[in-house]
């Protein structure tokens, strides 16, 4: 891990997210504390014990009240009190129109560009600015209770206009924000009610540095901005943004994955064990493995990858029984009805595929509809020939970069969308287009062909890539730029730039 306290001398760090690192829950055996799966906390979480800021967010456990302070604070990790996580309550009826609502129901399918998902209610909106301005709060006290320079980190869609709340009660506090998902071109903004376009991209521009994961989305955002504020003057050449006197940054960089972890993790004792377990039973013979691991969302292109092995199986039977495909697919977002729809969905086709196509020695996809631990997906993704991630739209996409970390034995072919940001980061995988049936099915046979040495050369290529571009790599270079925008500005920043 580099040493990310250099950038931060004399500087509370603050970091704002949805979803809390530690939850305490009412279980059975009394409170039970849990940790949520997720590479952005498995990351965060060393990083914050480290530099020992405050995390910043909702308070979402049953528990959580009784854990904390009068002002929602407590020491994490439970037992080792390395840093101070700030809870932020919301009462149900915000949740369900700020998270459920407007964040996932109105920006999630318009960031994705599915604009046939997009839902707006002007309750969903104004909760969103309410729970926003909270948030604004609970930073800005959080930022008060120190004596010198604070920097606020903000994550993701949830907080598009904490920044400039933010920035209007504690103007001295350096603001950036990294948005996880795709940002969307101007004609696809603009179907949010005429004013809110404006309002949401102003709120953004609240921050002294806006991350994107690809250049794409840096365009999209300068785009929408030149287009919906009249009083920002946009450089495209530079990417900044100027408003109201300030300076905004806005700049790429692409998230990535604890690769050794990974790598570690596949070549565990126990995972040994798996990969030969599982390649026993699916890819005995001639007969190959094939992966898929997601939450079930509609961003993800899970029906059209069951429509493209379909017409695989159904145009060339001699198909038929050459790959087993494991499909990993956590149900996510339940309680949203086009969630569940596709849940239902996903499970029948998958039911009526097997029936048709399956054998009493072959079963064409295993469906796996759980959380699975990340040493068990780490075996999972070593044992795979292939491995498919057919996004319609996705930010990054991590899935892609896991199983390239658990590919030791260098075997794997990647089939990855050219929709997802890891295709744009990333040579070496076979692309395609999930929007194109017949294009997937070809993709499928090139993969399935594909020589063992060309497997290897891609994959080393991968490997290679992603060994110098870890997660850790995306903080350092994240917090290395705001250490050199904050020495710019002035009064100069009470921080000391790296070298
Ligand atoms: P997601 O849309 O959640 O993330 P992704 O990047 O693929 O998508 O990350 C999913 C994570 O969940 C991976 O670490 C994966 O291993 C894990 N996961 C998925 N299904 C699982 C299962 N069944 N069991 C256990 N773990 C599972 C958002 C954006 C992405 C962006 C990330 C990070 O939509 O584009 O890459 O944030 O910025």
């Amino acid at each position: 891990m580099p040493d990310l306290l250099q950038y931060l001398t004399d500087c509370k760090f603050i970091l704002v997210s949805n979803r809390e690192p530690y939850e305490h829950v009412k279980g059975a055996r009394g409170i039970e504390v849990r940790q949520p799966a997720g590479g952005l906390v498995s990351a965060l979480d060393p990083t914050m014990r480290r530099i020992q800021g405050t995390w910043v967010a909702w308070g979402s456990g049953s528990a959580d009240k009784e854990t904390s302070d009068d002002s929602g604070r407590l020491q994490v990790p439970p037992g080792e009190d390395a840093y101070t996580l700030r809870r932020v309550w919301l009462e149900d009826s915000e949740v369900e129109a700020y998270y459920h609502g407007f964040a996932n129901r109105s920006l999630w399918p318009l960031c994705h560009m599915l604009i046939h998902y997009f839902e707006y209610r002007t309750e969903f909106w104004d909760r969103y600015r309410a729970v926003n301005l909270r948030f604004a709060h609970a930073v800005a006290d959080e930022a008060e209770r120190c004596a010198g320079r604070s920097m606020a980190w903000i994550q993701d869609y949830h907080f598009a206009l904490v920044p400039e709340f933010l920035r209007a009660i504690r103007p001295t506090t350096f603001i950036h924000q990294f948005w996880h998902i795709p940002f969307p071109p101007p004609d696809i903004l603009r179907l949010l009610p005429i004013g809110s376009h404006e309002v949401l991209l102003r709120g953004l521009l609240g921050n002294d540095l806006v991350e994107f994961q690809i250049e794409r989305h840096v365009l999209n955002f300068l785009d929408c901005v030149a287009e919906f504020v009249p009083q920002a003057e946009v450089d495209l050449g530079d990417q900044t943004i100027r408003f109201q006197d300030r300076v905004i940054q806005v700049a790429a960089f692409p998230i990535s994955i604890d690769f050794d972890k990974y790598q570690e993790m596949a070549q565990s004792t126990d995972s040994e064990r798996l990969v030969q377990t599982l390649r026993t039973r699916y890819a005995h013979g001639s007969r190959q493995l094939g992966v898929c691991v997601d939450r079930v969302d509609y961003t993800k292109g899970i029906p059209e990858r069951l429509r493209a092995l379909d017409l695989a199986w159904t145009e060339h039977p001699e198909l038929r029984g050459r790959f087993t495909f494991i499909f990993v697919c956590t149900p996510s977002r339940s309680n949203l009805p086009a969630y569940t729809q596709l849940e239902q969905e996903v499970g029948q086709t998958v039911i009526a595929m097997n029936q048709r196509f399956g054998t009493a020695d072959w079963t064409p996809i295993v469906l796996i509809s759980e959380n699975v631990d990340a040493d068990l997906l780490a075996a999972v993704y070593r044992a795979a020939d292939i491995c498919m991630v057919s996004s319609l739209q996705d930010g990054m996409n991590l899935v892609a970069k896991e199983f390239v970390a658990a590919q030791v034995d260098e075997r794997g072919v990647l089939l990855l969308s050219r929709f997802t940001g890891a295709a744009e980061e990333i040579e070496g995988a076979v692309l395609i287009n999930p929007f194109n049936v017949d294009g997937f099915v070809s993709a499928i046979r090139t993969a399935l062909d594909m020589p063992t040495e060309e497997r290897r050369r891609r994959m080393r290529r991968m490997r290679r890539r992603l060994q110098n571009n870890t997660i850790f790599d995306w903080l350092d270079g994240i917090l290395a730029r705001c250490a050199d925008v904050m020495s710019a500005q002035t009064p100069p920043a009470n921080v000391r730039v790296a070298g």
